[in-house]
């Protein structure tokens, strides 16, 4: 098998050749699957004028609605139709197990259906009531040039729970996809090109994040930065843009709570705690990684837990029946050994795991479960982004939110029980954007995903989520004669 050889894709092309690459062996099995311009500030700033020109001068924001709509229709088609070759690509990349990056897939289809609709609906608010010759139209119009920036977990879905949207409200993109994981983000720009979004709407510049990256977040031909990826850099793309007073949406780390009532369906709140934490390999901001049980059931719920988990395949991503696959490089799979030996360093039960699992020549790391973790652990306070599931024991509604909301994060976090009354109790005393009850990591192109705290801040997907790419301008109007003010 030959690697995929990928340019830059700017102004509705692929770059002739590039300089440099920046070569991606599959986490899998350490072959070289794909090569990556390495992109440089002047790739960027060519990037950038072409999505400036393209907003400023082309047919793209002045479009109805209904085309843009019919072009992001034609879109979602041609992901379909490539539905295999992305698949593949994701798999290849990252690591992740063939069913669930079919999920992805799937998903950006869904997307990009969901953002055409929104496309149709764009629209503002007039006010009649104001008094005699007053009229006054707030107008919904897009935010411009908007920079991209995604991580490697979810290629293909993260950079779709934000560019459709983006190119449905009528703005142009420059996307900087994670430098271990671009291909998906070059093939669905030059799907998107093919169905008719004209040249320069949807670029995409690789390389790495502190030089291509760090020089769009600083550029002054952007209008707004939507971030993806850790706490850490997502305060220096903060810092960045507040020189030129650009708007930034930051979609950070998470450390969600788990919380299983003993009045759960508990055969469900099981395969959910699994889910939880050993979906996406655990690479997941949304992981429901801190899981709590109530102690009336807690022996029985972990024993069954663990025993299921140590029966889940770890290895070969194409492999139809594996459940996790490779982490995203060597680095990061030393560092999630490091976060299990803390784990045992620190006192918490090794259940079952803790090692790195072998399989061919990839990073690979067991299902691993800690019991008896104590909120002043490492494995309870640190997003790990590993299959390391961290269980703690409750007694009380009051305890379990204090433990819940003791995270800096604020993302997600899951309930489990079948009383609607604690149910909508823990809801609302759970400090996140998301909360799922009796389901784990679910959602709908309609449903926004927002944190709160150390998770950042803004919407994606959703009508908040289209909102974003939006910006209200305010016109009012006086018709007839109208009142002198300086009659003198
Ligand atoms: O993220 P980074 P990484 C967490 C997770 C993981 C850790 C590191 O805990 O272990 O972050 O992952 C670009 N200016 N999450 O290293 O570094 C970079 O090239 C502008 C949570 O992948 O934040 C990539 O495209 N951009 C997260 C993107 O930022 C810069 C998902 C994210 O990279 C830059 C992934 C700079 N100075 C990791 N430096 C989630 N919320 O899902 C880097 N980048």
């Amino acid at each position: 098998m030959s690697a995929r050889q990928y340019t830059h894709f700017i102004d509705g092309r692929f770059d002739a050749s590039a300089d440099a690459h920046v070569e991606r062996k599959a986490p899998a099995t350490g072959e070289i699957v794909a090569r990556f311009a390495s992109g440089q500030i002047g790739d960027m700033d060519r990037a950038v004028a072409a999505a400036r020109a393209a907003f400023d001068k082309g047919p793209w924001p002045s479009m109805s609605g209904m085309e843009r709509a019919e072009i992001l229709n034609k879109y979602a088609d041609l992901v379909r139709a490539n539905f295999d070759r992305l698949v593949r690509i994701e798999v290849e990349e990252v690591g992740k197990p063939i069913r669930f990056a079919r999920g992805d897939i799937s998903g950006v289809v869904g997307l990009i259906r969901y953002a055409a609709s929104l496309a149709l609906q764009m629209a503002g608010t007039t006010y009649t009531n104001l008094g005699a010759g007053k009229t006054a139209m707030i107008m919904r119009e897009p935010v411009g040039v908007v920079g991209l920036i995604t991580p490697w977990n979810f290629p293909a879905l993260i950079l779709s729970q934000k560019v459709p949207f983006a190119l449905a409200a009528g703005c142009t993109v420059v996307v900087k996809p994670s430098e271990f994981t671009s291909g998906s983000a070059l093939e669905l720009a030059a799907l998107a090109t093919e169905a008719g979004v004209p040249a320069g709407v949807f670029n995409v510049v690789t390389g790495k994040g502190s030089v291509v990256g760090q020089h769009l977040t600083e550029h002054p031909g952007i209008d707004f930065i939507s971030f993806t990826g850790s706490t850490q850099v997502g305060q220096t793309v903060i810092e960045a843009s507040a020189r030129n007073v650009v708007k930034t949406s930051m979609e950070l780390g998470g450390k969600a709570a788990n919380i299983v009532f003993a009045d759960a369906d508990l055969d469900a709140a099981v395969d959910g705690a699994l889910m939880g934490v050993f979906f996406n390999n655990g690479e997941c901001c949304v992981s429901g990684s801190r899981l709590f049980v109530e102690t009336s059931i807690a022996d029985e719920f972990i024993k069954r837990v663990a025993q299921r988990s140590a029966q889940l395949k770890v290895g070969n991503p194409f492999d139809e029946d594996t459940d996790i696959g490779a982490m995203i490089d060597e680095k990061h799979f030393n560092k999630v050994l490091e976060f299990v030996r803390s784990g045992v360093d620190e006192g918490a039960t090794l259940l079952t795991g803790g090692a790195a699992a072998k399989s061919g020549s990839g990073h690979f790391v067991e299902a691993t479960i800690f019991d008896h973790v104590a909120p002043s652990m490492t494995i309870f306070k640190e997003e790990i982004f590993g299959p390391v599931l961290s269980v703690t024991r409750f007694d009380t509604v009051d305890e379990v939110i204090e433990l819940a909301n003791s995270s800096i994060y604020g993302l997600s976090n899951y309930v489990w029980s079948k009383n609607i009354d604690t149910v909508l109790t823990v809801t609302k005393r759970l400090k996140s954007g998301w909360v799922q009850a009796n389901t784990i990591i679910d959602g709908a192109p309609q449903l926004p995903l927002s944190g709160v705290k150390g998770s950042g801040f803004g919407y994606e997907m959703g009508q908040a989520g289209f909102e974003e790419f939006t910006q209200l301008k305010t016109l009012f109007i006086h018709t007839g004669p109208r009142q002198p003010v300086f009659a003198r």
